[in-house]
């Protein structure tokens, strides 16, 4: 069907605020909700062009803001493989989300289907789903008159966890072929994850009950879904903060984001010595474990941790399967412990790349390796099989029962755990493997090495988007000078680093440091912080240790 342009010109709708700076960033367009109407309908007609690009691929469309507040939403495009939108439409994304009237958004589209050479007679096709945000119902409906315009044939999915959206939209794209990734339904996914666990814990007795904070957010009821098919003497979970209807309660003191950032857990959660627990965020791509130890300290096992476990459990089927040509390697982030880099690299001896935040880039330099686990420290992450890796893992032929049992193990993995994108159901469900069939507790799994202090601090400034950086985000190149100060700063701490990026998902710049202590780390991350501040225009409170 071809593009009306009249009626996306007719229907445009404006922005509410004139002047608003719209970029697509790390995760897509995010923002207060409130301006973000204009952006759906947009980003509609974006999904339309890029499915008409792509022959009628089905592109996903999914409204959420994650870890933010419960003000915030946002929204961002999944393309036919569940993967995030290819990154040289993301400029496309922000020129259309920018347009303002009727004519100069007709001018942005017709330049992309110049630029790519669109057939805009080819049907289109997108599907969608938003999480519990109180304003996902308004935006929602702009998406759908954005849809309606273009022309696109267009099926709701309702409440989702992001990688549900993911995995959907790749299930209907490999859908009778010889990659197909699964039933594309909530409940083939349920089944798919389901299966594969019963399996990779077979014969293995069941842990303690796994206490799961869903951050007030979608993961809550998506997870009890899950459970149905999961019988309680495989796996026992006890779910807590799954208040969905309470408005503010979404992310507010719990979840991924909360825990890991405050190096704490929940308030709500009651947690005693030898209990299992772990946090999703506000729309279950993220996970992180944590316990009390015998002293009731806190101790937190974040993606970094996952990683390591992930890489080391994968290495060692590989090996037992007798499949050694498979080679590993892990993706990190300029976030990653300096301690985690050191245990991948020196003691599991598995190659490790470093790249900038943003899931989409671990996603495709993971994509170099036969098996690639890729993890940022926040809890976002999977493990992609090559196609080389998969057909080695389906067509080898054991011969002894140890190699059997490894295999059968990887086959199990390769369908637990998600090909398309962080998902924390799917990584708990590979975290709980690996520990059940270790039968390790939290404690145990903490043994393989300890992180060096960090700490995160957010500073908010007139404009985040004059910090540029490169090396993986590692070093900032403006504005000029700051970083040369950052390097004489950490430069006196022992086992000290420290960098400092833009945040791609709130209005903030993020500083990170770490150091032999804690209360060194503090001084120096709250130092450049306050160097941040002073040098680029800090706004409100100055940045001071607590
Ligand atoms: C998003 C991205 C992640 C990134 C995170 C933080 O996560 O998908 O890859 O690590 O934002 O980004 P920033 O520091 O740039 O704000 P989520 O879970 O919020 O979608």
């Amino acid at each position: 069907m071809s593009l009306d342009f009249d009626a996306i010109k007719s229907n445009i709708i404006p922005h509410k605020i004139e002047g608003f700076k719209y970029t697509y960033g790390t995760a897509g367009f995010r923002s207060k909700a409130e301006v973000l109407d204009s952006v759906m309908y947009k980003v509609a007609i974006l999904a339309t062009l890029r499915s008409k690009k792509l022959n009628g691929a089905t592109i996903g469309v999914m409204i959420t803001a994650s870890h933010n507040p419960e003000e915030d939403n946002g929204v961002k495009l999944v393309d036919p493989r569940g993967e995030m939108l290819e990154q040289s439409w993301e400029g496309y994304a922000t020129s259309l989300a920018v347009a303002n009237d009727g004519d100069a958004l007709v001018q942005v589209i017709e330049q992309i289907i110049a630029a790519n050479k669109i057939d805009i007679n080819i049907p289109a096709s997108v599907i969608y789903a938003y999480d519990t945000r109180p304003s996902c119902a308004e935006l929602v409906k702009c998406l759908e008159l954005g849809l309606k315009v273009s022309g696109a044939k267009a099926v709701n999915h309702g409440l989702q966890t992001t990688p549900i959206l993911h995995y959907l939209v790749r299930c209907i794209n490999t859908a009778n072929t010889s990659d197909a990734y699964g039933e594309p339904t909530a409940e083939g996914y349920y089944k798919k994850l389901s299966e594969a666990f019963k399996t990779a814990v077979k014969g293995k007795a069941r842990l303690s009950p796994l206490h799961v904070d869903c951050a007030n957010g979608v993961g809550a009821p998506k997870l009890r879904e899950l459970l149905e098919y999961m019988p309680e003497d495989v796996l026992s979970v006890k779910i807590v903060n799954e208040d969905i209807n309470t408005k503010g309660q979404l992310n507010k003191n719990c979840g991924a984001d909360f825990v890991k950032t405050q190096q704490r857990a929940p308030p709500t959660a009651d947690i005693h010595p030898g209990d299992r627990c772990c946090s999703f965020d506000g729309d279950a791509d993220r996970i992180v474990y944590y316990y009390a130890d015998k002293d009731s300290v806190f101790r937190l096992l974040d993606g970094d941790k996952i990683a390591g476990l992930a890489a080391m459990f994968i290495m060692e089927l590989v090996k037992d399967a007798g499949i050694d040509s498979i080679k590993v390697g892990v993706v990190q982030t300029a976030y990653a412990n300096g301690s985690s880099t050191h245990y991948l690299t020196k003691v599991l001896n598995v190659p490790v790349s470093c790249v900038p935040t943003g899931v989409k880039h671990l996603h495709h330099e993971a994509e170099k390796y036969d098996i690639g686990v890729y993890f940022e420290a926040n809890g976002h992450g999977t493990v992609l099989f090559s196609p080389t890796a998969l057909n080695t893992i389906k067509t080898s032929e054991a011969k002894t029962p140890a190699q059997n049992q490894a295999l059968m193990q990887l086959r199990a993995l390769t369908d637990l755990i998600n090909q398309t994108v962080g998902d924390a159901i799917s990584d708990m469900l590979l975290v709980e493997t690996i520990l059940t069939n270790r039968q390790w507790s939290l404690e145990e799994w903490d043994q393989a090495y300890t992180d060096l202090p960090n700490r995160l601090v957010k500073v908010v400034v007139a404009d985040r988007h004059i910090f540029k950086t490169t090396n993986a985000e590692r070093q900032l190149v403006e504005p000029a000078g700051l970083q040369a100060e950052i390097d004489a700063n950490v430069a006196k701490y022992s086992n000290g680093r420290s960098f400092v990026r833009a945040s791609g998902t709130e209005d903030a710049v993020r500083v990170y440091a770490e150091a032999a202590t804690r209360s060194e780390t503090d001084e120096l991350a709250y130092k450049i912080a306050q160097i941040v501040y002073d040098r680029a225009g800090g706004v409100g409170a100055r940045p001071l240790m607590a």
